[in-house]
């Protein structure tokens, strides 16, 4: 059966029994099957489509004018030597096709002319034997250079065809320019080149050599990250991203960021994939990546193809689109094989083992924020936020560009988003109180009405931000030394939380998360260097890591942290993060985290999401291999528990006092002193015969229990230890007299408290009571 987004309803009626996941983003527009075959890796050029056969030495050649209907122009017959290989992988570029003939015992690569496709015709074998070079699995062609990986042997050959000419090509080639031996420690399975770098799955690690200067200078060694079935690999154009596929069991697709210093590249893993996540087409492992400028196109055998794309702001990836090729359950080598998406997005090429080529329009509109996102945003301010929708194929409705805001958790509004210039949106995000959360959105219509939305996962997923004025450490921990946190086990046999600069392992990170000093982390038990995976790995559980106590009992705040979890084969082994505030008594989950092939994830959340701040606030970590039957590391850095800085907001107020209660009551006022205001207050001359004058008199500090014969004073004149405020008077005719007083609007006079007591005067003076003023908001 097969299905599209657009007819989600009927696939719901249809569904029971199918293991194919409903399709994101993705619409197949044609196919290719003749039956009697199985399928291998694809490749293309301009629209031209080569799919490889599996377990066969034929290459199908089919023309893609109309992706609609594609047709078979040739097939090319590997013959010789190698007529009985397994023509699976493919590579092509300036007319000439690479075809890699693994099999068991006579390998090598056909060079094959394809100026013309329609007939295509061998031009030279490079013969590999005898050799290093017994299985040629995979190639990689790029300015003229020919790349050869030996999937029995750590070992690649570069061969220079700088100079190749199809039309007097040699028979035979059987020597290489350079030759790298010592690639990792078993096998080289896949290479590809970018950014002046060749990139080399060598199974047990992701390897990275120097080809900058391959005219005159061999390759040279850069760096590495280890892995576990490290199978094929691939680069962003500017190198600073990498993306490793491992073949396995579980098998995940890997985000690093790398940085290259021209003579060294550092490998930091910062997400991972694991396709069983995407559903009912869940599959054993990924296999091959192929990426178009920060989208990764990935087969993922019986799940299908997925279309990562990176998230250049958090270092992460998510699934924009997905279209799964097959109905086969998940086990072993069935499904989708490649994806070669360099036709255009209208025509991406999809080869499946059992059912041939799928074509498929994943044309999108592709929403970044290069302007990145706010952690925090300002108090009663509206925040202004920019999104980037970027036009693959699809044409962007440009009155059709939203952003979505709830406030503290409730329905989300939907704001429009005005352009700004090139394909960048603004919006402001609401003014929101002091400690408020904002979730938010984005979504962008093409001109057709579909819908696309970052986090792609939205509305089920959003990002946060925060509004404070400021954010006070309570706690920063880089677990470069110990600041008081502890381990309790149960049912551990080995793999007990430990804090230690990490020894790397195929599963363990080798150095703590990005943006500490030092390389210190916590890890589920240390590795040893050059020691198996799953030597020092976690073991039963949980092990829990447990903070010091939190103080929050000044008011709510933020903590955040840097995550680790690796787990081999994706079962329910998992780090819990619990938050309690009653220092452990009772525990709050606020993240369960699976299915993780490892990588620094930061998490944040507000305290009060989960429990109201105490002083008393603990948060621990739990980390399990229950049953003990993974490869299960889980790691922690760059924990920070932080207090918002919210103003404290100072009301204006008024209370009346009268000492011993022998003074009239004949001073009263129905407003409050509010910053940058006029008060109003009014003193009763009819409390006193012969009134021919009301008084307000003002001073710092107050009094009681001093007696005059005008009554009671309540306020302290200078020799009593208070300072002057202010006074008013008003020539009175005996009744209510209305005093005003203007309240300075200067924000500093916040919680400023004055001491006012009326007076009536007429031949003597009448005391009133007194009221006690507090300046504010
Ligand atoms: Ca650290
Ligand atoms: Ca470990
Ligand atoms: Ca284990
Ligand atoms: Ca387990």
């Amino acid at each position: 059966m097969k299905t599209t987004w657009r007819l989600l309803p009927l696939l719901a009626l249809s569904a029971p029994g199918s293991a194919q996941d409903p399709a994101l983003h993705a619409l197949e527009v044609g196919s290719f099957f003749q039956g009697g075959s199985q399928y291998a890796d694809i490749w293309g050029d301009g629209s031209t489509v080569y799919l490889g056969h599996f377990g066969q030495s034929v290459i199908d050649i089919l023309d893609l004018s109309n992706p609609a209907n594609p047709s078979l122009v040739a097939s090319y017959s590997l013959s010789g030597a190698n007529a009985s290989s397994s023509a699976q992988d493919v590579k092509s570029g300036d007319g000439l096709l690479f075809i890699s003939s693994e099999s068991g015992g006579i390998d090598g690569v056909e060079i094959v002319d394809v100026r013309t496709p329609s007939s295509p015709t061998l031009l030279t074998r490079i013969d590999a034997e005898p050799g290093p070079y017994e299985f040629i699995h995979n190639t990689s062609y790029d300015n003229g250079w020919l790349y050869l990986c030996d999937s029995s042997n750590p070992s690649i050959a570069i061969i220079d065809l700088r100079t190749f000419d199809p039309d007097a090509a040699p028979a035979t080639l059987t020597s290489w320019a350079y030759e790298l031996t010592g690639v990792g420690g078993s096998f080289v399975h896949d290479i590809t080149v970018a950014n002046g770098r060749l990139w080399v799955s060598a199974w047990d690690s992701t390897q990275v050599f120097d080809i900058s200067n391959l005219g005159s200078q061999a390759p040279v060694f850069m760096g590495q990250s280890l892995g576990l079935s490290a199978h094929a690999v691939w680069a962003t154009d500017d190198g600073k991203f990498v993306v490793s596929t491992e073949e396995r069991g579980g098998g995940a697709i890997r985000l690093y960021r790398v940085t290259d210093d021209g003579s060294s590249v550092r490998f930091v893993q910062r997400d991972s994939f694991a396709s069983p996540r995407s559903g009912t087409g869940s599959t054993f492992s990924s296999h091959n990546p192929v990426m178009v400028a920060d989208r990764i196109y990935v087969s993922n055998y019986s799940a299908g193809v997925a279309v990562l794309q990176i998230d250049r702001t958090s270092e992460t990836f998510e699934v924009v689109a997905s279209y799964d090729t097959t109905t086969l359950s998940p086990g072993g080598f069935a499904g989708c094989w490649g994806v070669y998406p360099k036709l255009g997005e209208n025509a991406v090429v999809v080869s499946d083992i059992e059912n041939g080529l799928h074509v498929l329009d994943m044309r999108a509109l592709d929403l970044t924020t290069p302007g990145g996102r706010p952690t925090r945003v300002s108090p009663e301010t509206p925040y202004s936020l920019e999104v980037s929708v970027t036009e693959l194929g699809l044409t962007r409705d440009d009155l059709a560009v939203t952003l979505h805001a709830r406030i503290d958790g409730g329905a989300f509004t939907p704001i429009a988003m005005v352009p700004v210039g090139g394909d960048f949106f603004r919006a402001d995000l609401p003014a929101v109180p002091c400690a408020a959360r904002i979730d938010y959105y984005y979504t962008a219509d093409d001109s057709l009405g579909e819908t696309f939305s970052k986090p792609a996962a939205a509305p089920a997923e959003t990002y946060s931000t925060w509004a404070t004025s400021g954010l006070t450490t309570i706690l920063y921990d880089d677990f470069e030394s110990d600041l008081g946190w502890t381990v309790t086990n149960t049912s551990v046999s080995t793999g007990a939380w430990v804090r230690v600069d990490p020894v790397e392992t195929a599963a363990q990170p080798g150095e703590g998360a990005p943006g500490g000093a030092g390389p210190f982390c916590y890890v589920t038990a240390q590795g040893s260097l050059g020691g198996s995976v799953g030597a020092a790995d976690l073991d039963g559980g949980p092990t829990r890591l447990t903070s010091p106590a939190l103080d929050f009992s000044d008011g709510d705040g933020l903590i955040s942290y840097s995550r680790w979890l690796f787990n081999d084969d994706v079962d329910t082994d998992d780090i819990t993060v619990e938050i309690s505030n009653n220092n452990g008594a009772s525990w709050t989950t606020v993240e369960t985290v699976q299915a993780e092939a490892g990588g620094w994830i930061q998490n944040r959340f507000r305290v009060s999401d989960f429990v109201s701040p105490t002083a008393q606030v603990l948060v621990r970590f739990s980390a399990s291999d229950q049953p003990n039957n993974s490869v299960t590391e889980a790691a922690l850095d760059e924990f920070r528990a932080e207090l918002f800085g919210c103003p404290v907001v100072t009301l204006a107020s008024v209370v009346e006092r009268n000492g011993s209660g022998t003074n009239p009551l004949c001073f009263t006022s129905s407003t409050v002193p509010v910053l940058g205001s006029l008060w109003s207050a009014q003193v009763d001359a009819s409390v006193r015969s012969g009134a021919d004058g009301t008084w307000i008199i003002a001073f710092s500090q107050p009094l009681n229990g001093l007696q005059t014969p005008y009554g009671e004073l309540l306020v302290a004149f200078p020799s009593l230890g208070g300072a002057p405020l202010f006074s008013t008077s008003i020539s009175s005719s005996g009744g209510l007299d209305t005093h005003t007083v203007s309240i300075p609007a200067d924000p500093a006079f916040a919680g400023f408290a004055g001491y006012a007591q009326g007076i009536v005067s007429g031949a003597g003076l009448t005391l009133c009571n007194a009221l006690d003023l507090v300046l504010g908001f």
